[in-house]
């Protein structure tokens, strides 16, 4: 009896609509911004050290596009229009949008 119960498959299931969708900031590249600029945006906006924002600012830098961060929703977007109010107000283009996660 006992070991009846013991070989049990757990059934239990977890409701999906506990867990909200997480959304990536994506950093894109452009001409313009210079480097420098970029990865001290990432370290104000997202706390990264220096070694973290100078190596996602080089993998947009060389391949067109980076994931920062993966966090929610409000979170995201936050970060995404804080980040690009500071390249608007030194008048660079730097972009950065929140997608949601497959
Ligand atoms: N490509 C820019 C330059 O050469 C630097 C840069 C890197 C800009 C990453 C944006 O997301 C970016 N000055």
């Amino acid at each position: 009896m006992a070991e009846d119960t013991a070989l049990k498959p757990k059934t239990k299931t977890k409701p999906k609509l506990d867990r909200p969708k997480l959304y990536k900031v994506i950093l894109f590249n452009d001409d313009y911004t210079p480097r420098e600029f970029v990865t001290m945006v990432l370290k104000a906006v997202f706390r990264m050290s220096e070694e973290a924002g100078y190596r996602v600012m080089m993998t947009a830098h060389k391949l067109g596009s980076s994931v920062v961060v993966v966090c929610a929703k409000d979170i995201a977007e936050t970060k995404v229009k804080e980040a690009m109010d500071y390249a608007k107000e030194a008048g660079f283009p730097l972009m950065l949008t929140a997608e949601p996660e497959e």
